[in-house]
């Protein structure tokens, strides 16, 4: 998962690496007194980096680590990396390592990892979300409304959603808003009836605000916990549709607003969002098919765009391929 970007990371620690020397703290160069963290010096003495290595300390210099600053920027391009938050990440990285002086006690490799991580964690920040205490600060029946383009995975997602919350112990509706495409009823009632949910449906060519408001009232009167609503795929460049989107946001004014697109859709899933939460203000976001062979920048860039967490991760095709972002293990997970 997400094997583009983590080579990125690998390769930039190994340029580091091999742009200095470790030098053991015994080494017999006297010391010389430095502080130990010290503004940006371009030119620094080969005597002052030489006492510095021997005291188990390296000086990051800008013109070593321009190159491989570079050579980062451009695989997180590639793979996907919106370029605003490409750039944050560089800066943050520059500004972390330059011209500072660092304890190495753990080897160059680790303090450059540290570096990384704080990095993406620093773009990542938006992406904590704890879904049981959503639940419990927000009173009965919670409101769902899955929103994105046509085939990015939006009624399996409300189907894994639906099991998940089963075994957190909370009961769902599933609510068809997608009175559009013919086949969609029948595609959630196979979800319903192997999850063994109540499906409320209207004709195809509907209404669907009207299926989701019934929906909501079906929860109300049977205490329902939550009431998953689908709703059809549209491009962002379709304005009838989008703004049907529209309406429904305002009619059933839905406590959480998920967008959901493909992880592999990288910068595109970016743009798309920013489209969607024009009209129907976005509250979290789902990547689905990271099983696939994605390159990540789409996880890294959308919640940074769009200051929103990502909730969970599609992963499979199983109701159980639903797996919590954690943006500490997700950073993990790209470094090591
Ligand atoms: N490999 C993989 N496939 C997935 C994942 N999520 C969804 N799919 C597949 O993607 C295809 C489309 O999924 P749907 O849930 O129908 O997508 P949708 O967004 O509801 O599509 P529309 O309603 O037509 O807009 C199906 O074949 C799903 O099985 C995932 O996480 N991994
Ligand atoms: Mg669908």
């Amino acid at each position: 998962m997400f094997e583009s970007l983590k080579s990125s990371f690998t390769r930039f620690k190994k340029d580091l690496k091999s742009n200095f020397t470790e030098v053991p703290l015994d080494s017999n160069i006297p010391p010389q007194p430095t502080p130990m963290e010290e503004p940006l010096v371009e030119n620094i003495s080969l005597t002052k980096k030489a006492s510095s290595l021997a005291q188990g300390k390296v000086i990051f210099e800008s013109k070593t680590l321009s190159g491989p600053l570079h050579d980062l920027e451009l695989a997180l391009l590639s793979s996907d990396v919106e370029l605003s938050v490409a750039e944050t990440i560089i800066d943050s990285v520059q500004q972390d390592l330059v011209g500072t002086q660092r304890k190495i006690t753990k080897g160059i490799d680790v303090v450059v990892e540290d570096t990384l991580k704080k990095a993406l964690l620093s773009v990542l920040d938006e992406s904590t979300f704890n879904f049981e205490s959503f639940l419990s600060d927000h009173s009965s029946p919670l409101v769902i409304i899955f929103v994105g383009v046509n085939g990015v995975g939006k009624t399996t997602t409300l189907a894994k959603l639906s099991h998940t919350l089963d075994s957190m112990g909370h009961s769902t509706v599933l609510a068809n808003g997608d009175t559009y495409r013919a086949g969609a009823n029948e595609q959630l009632h196979v979800h319903s009836e192997a999850l063994g949910k109540k499906l409320i449906t209207h004709q195809q060519g509907g209404d669907p605000t009207a299926v989701l408001y019934d929906a909501v009232e079906y929860a109300k009167a049977h205490n329902i916990d939550v009431v998953l609503c689908d709703t059809a795929g549209r491009l962002h460049t379709n304005k009838d549709l989008m703004s049907q989107l529209e309406k429904i946001n305002r009619v059933v004014s839905p406590d959480l607003t998920i967008f959901v697109d493909e992880a592999i859709a990288g910068q595109d899933a970016v743009n798309r969002a920013r489209d969607f939460n024009e009209m129907a203000p976005i509250d979290g976001i789902i990547l689905t098919k990271v099983d696939a062979d994605t390159s990540g920048g789409a996880a890294i860039s959308i919640a940074h765009a769009l200051k929103k967490p990502i909730l969970f991760l599609g992963s499979g095709q199983d109701y159980s391929d639903l797996e919590p972002f954690n943006s500490v293990s997700f950073v993990d997970n790209l470094l090591n």
